[in-house]
């Protein structure tokens, strides 16, 4: 019996010098396995007597328990071990602050656009958007453009491919083709609402509701430098009624540019001035009483009243109706707004600038 109780002692010692699983086993092997001692000892039992193979036996049996015991104490501990060791390595501290997920926020020229949409939403302007890509016909030729006008060279305006030589893609200049793409759906919708034939090329002079709508959104010209960028943005307005007068523009912008730049004392001046698609036109000036900028005339806006050609290439009558049509620039409006003294910081993409108008 003793010779068993060395082997389980031995076995007990063996397993503890294991450090690892694998080892662990492998140790196993040498007691328990196929060719282990405890194996060898079994086989052993072969030659005796029926009384003798029973004690002797049970004796080999209590001491492969004992060793089976010791390997599961054993496997538990380094289990055990290994656990603590990986739990050491990805500990966390949940003291710790936690890491901020950065803040967005709008693009000060965002904020602008969506300020002009709401001043003029209150008046009753529709907001309309379209494609930046536009037809020579809808961004020069609807808009009274002429055939030889510089604007239309390819020194001030991006072509794109797509067009045809007589019909030509480009990247809109301004966002009026727009106004004309809603006006002549405005039309269309409404001619329909009454009815009846029309003629081939016949304008329209029945009654419908006003079109009053701003097209805000990107526009692109050749042109780079601190007061110019190759894509801008522009917002146009227009407003075409059967009675809508230059006294309705001026009321109309006299009170935007009060709640834009919320000064009551801010004072307009309408300059005489020519664009192809309104006669007579005006530039807008604005002067602020107060503040760093007061007492200077500064210009936010092109006018006028809307071309009797413009009038019919939107389907209308011009002898019907009329209406008054402006253009401004977003960017610079949020330049004098904010002070900013650079456009190109708008678009540049630095976060130190931008987060400034969160
Ligand atoms: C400006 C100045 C004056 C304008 C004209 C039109 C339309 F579609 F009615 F012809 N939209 N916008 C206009 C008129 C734009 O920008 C400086």
């Amino acid at each position: 019996m003793n010779e068993l109780n060395a082997i389980v002692d031995d076995a007990k010692a063996s397993f503890a010098q294991a450090t690892t699983p694998a080892d662990l086993e492998n140790i196993k092997a040498r007691f328990l396995g196929k060719s282990g001692r405890m194996t060898e000892l079994m086989k052993g039992m072969a030659a005796l007597s029926v009384e003798e193979k029973k004690t002797r036996g049970a004796a080999i049996n209590l001491a492969k328990q004992a060793i089976e015991g010791a390997l599961n104490n054993r496997r538990q501990a380094l289990a055990d071990a290994e656990l603590q060791v990986q739990l050491q390595a990805e500990a966390l501290d949940v003291t710790l602050p936690g890491r901020q997920r950065g803040q967005g926020g709008l693009h000060p020229v965002s904020l602008t656009l969506e300020r002009i949409e709401a001043i003029f939403g209150s008046m009753g302007f529709e907001v309309a958007q379209g494609p930046e890509i536009e037809t020579d016909w809808f961004n020069f030729t609807a808009l009274n453009t002429p055939e030889d006008h510089p604007a239309r060279s390819m020194h001030d305006t991006f072509y794109v491919e797509g067009g045809s030589a007589t019909a030509p893609n480009l990247l809109r200049t301004h966002t009026s083709p727009m106004q004309i793409r809603h006006a002549v759906q405005h039309v269309k919708h409404h001619r329909a609402l009454l009815g009846g034939e029309q003629a081939k090329g016949e304008l329209f002079s029945g009654d419908m509701p006003e079109i009053r709508v701003i097209a805000p959104g990107r526009t692109y010209r050749v042109d780079s430098d601190a007061t110019h960028s190759p894509m801008f943005h522009q917002c146009e307005g227009l407003w075409v009624g059967e009675n809508v007068s230059f006294k309705d523009l001026k009321f109309v912008f006299t009170d935007f540019c009060r709640t834009f730049f919320e000064r009551d004392d801010l004072v307009l001046r309408f300059r005489p001035s020519f664009f192809p698609f309104t006669e007579p036109s005006a530039e807008i000036d604005i002067q602020f009483q107060s503040g760093p900028l007061a007492g200077r005339w500064l210009e936010v806006a092109g006018s006028g009243q809307v071309h009797p050609n413009v009038i019919r290439n939107m389907g209308l009558e011009p002898e019907k109706y009329i209406g008054f049509a402006f253009g401004m620039g977003p960017d610079r409006l949020t330049m004098l707004r904010y002070g900013v003294n650079d456009l190109r910081l708008f678009f540049d993409g630095d976060v130190r600038f931008l987060s400034q108008f969160q």
